[in-house]
């Protein structure tokens, strides 16, 4: 079967020779200068409305292209179906789609900030790891919309836009990770494209916007499942005095949104192994800040990773059966019997973004931003797909 690569703006798939692309639209070497203007397709999936230059088709399996309008050169490539400039590399380099779904207030929006700022500076160090925004708009978003209002102005965010409200798009922020991977003449930087959204829980509720994320669940390498702990019954009450508590009207238990991202994924014509969803997915407990003092101190989730570059599989399945153990506490068994039922490949995490719980207006505690463990669950993804060496005391999975 020819190979299918998958945009990671729009999750949409295509063959290498589909590729299309972009004049650059500066003066050619004959004297001549395509004009920019709006691209429409861009515009309506992607939001984009700046002017550009011309698309055309060409060999997308080549690293460039001449334009037939004005005989320029170009290295921009695009995506057949949303136009979206792709990725340097993209179709050369591996590309992994990493999708993030969770309830309302489940805390996404904070933990991908998080997260992203953590591998940019000392997670990414710790495992000989670079990553930076693969394209303007990613880099400019990622850094005002999201950096700067969390770790400048120290606040919280407004809730994250449905897609429906959001003219059916989900824009997802794109990244290069660099890693270094021991080469015959020493380490070798591989470079993967990352490709993370961050969807609105209500997405999963309404019936237009199934589809949507169908598409995005259905082509994604990797699944982060983030579940709120505030939000399931059992739990919130042990919550730590003082946490602030997600409200509870309209918002979907944590078994709810499992039911459905499984429903997705189950659907016919889906990657399956044995009647079981074969796509990775990390299931996340978020805010573990205000569950802390419940755990005995020898508990893997008060404990930082062990150092090292590798992923470390012995520390990650002492912390899967420590979160399996706060399940039942928590009243979560259903949860656990719906991931050991349906999922092949399936990994508890517990995580704290913030490190502590936010002050009652919204912004970050004065100790500042703590992250705890947050690397984790991307790390397991990119191991289980082969992008990071596993690590010493292998065990299943
Ligand atoms: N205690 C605690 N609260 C958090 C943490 N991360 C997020 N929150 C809280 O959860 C709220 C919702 O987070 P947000 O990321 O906007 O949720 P989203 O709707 O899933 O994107 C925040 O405003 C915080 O009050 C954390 O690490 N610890
Ligand atoms: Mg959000
Ligand atoms: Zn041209
Ligand atoms: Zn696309």
């Amino acid at each position: 079967m020819a190979r299918r690569l998958t945009c990671p703006y729009c999750y949409e798939t295509f063959g290498p020779r589909d590729i299309q692309f972009r004049c650059t639209s500066r003066l050619s070497r004959t004297q001549k200068r395509c004009a920019r203007s709006r691209d429409q397709v861009l515009a309506d999936r992607t939001g984009q409305r700046a002017e550009v230059g011309p698309a055309f088709r060409a060999d997308g399996r080549r690293p460039t292209a001449l334009c037939p309008e004005c005989d320029d050169e170009t290295a921009y490539r695009i995506c057949p179906v949303c136009r979206s400039t792709l990725p340097v590399e993209f179709g050369m380099v591996e590309n992994r789609m990493i999708a993030m779904v969770g309830a309302k207030a489940s805390g996404k929006t904070v933990y991908m900030t998080v997260l992203l700022h953590e591998m940019m500076n000392r997670a990414g160090a710790a495992y000989g790891a670079s990553l930076m925004g693969a394209d303007d708009a990613t880099m400019l978003r990622y850094g005002s919309d999201y950096q700067d209002n969390l770790y400048r102005d120290g606040q919280m965010f407004p809730g994250t836009r449905t897609a429906v409200a959001n003219d059916h798009r989900v824009e997802p922020l794109v990244f290069r990770l660099g890693l270094r991977r021991p080469g015959l003449f020493g380490p070798r930087l591989r470079h993967t494209v990352l490709s993370f959204f961050d969807t609105a829980g209500e997405d999963f509720n309404s019936r237009e916007s199934v589809e949507l994320n169908t598409r995005y669940l259905a082509n994604a390498d990797g699944v982060i499942l983030l579940l709120d702990p505030l939000q399931m019954p059992g739990a919130r009450q042990l919550a730590l005095p003082g946490t602030a508590l997600p409200g509870s009207e309209g918002v979907d238990a944590p078994v709810n949104v499992l039911g459905r991202v499984t429903n997705t994924l189950l659907a016919p014509g889906r990657d399956r192994s044995a009647g079981k969803v074969n796509t990775p997915v990390a299931v996340v407990f978020s805010k573990l800040d205000a569950f802390w003092h419940l755990l005995d101190t020898g508990s893997p989730l008060r404990r930082h990773r062990p150092p090292g570059e590798r992923f470390d599989e012995e520390d990650s399945l002492s912390v899967h059966e420590e979160v399996r153990q706060l399940l039942k506490d928590w009243d979560g068994v259903p949860i656990d019997q719906i991931l050991e039922n349906s999922y092949a490949r399936h990994r508890y995490f517990g995580v704290s973004a913030l490190g502590r719980s936010p002050t009652g207006d919204a912004r970050v505690a004065a100790t500042g931003i703590q992250p705890y463990r947050v690397a984790d669950p991307l790390l397991w993804l990119l191991k289980e797909s082969g992008a990071l060496p596993a690590g010493p005391g292998r065990g299943r999975g």
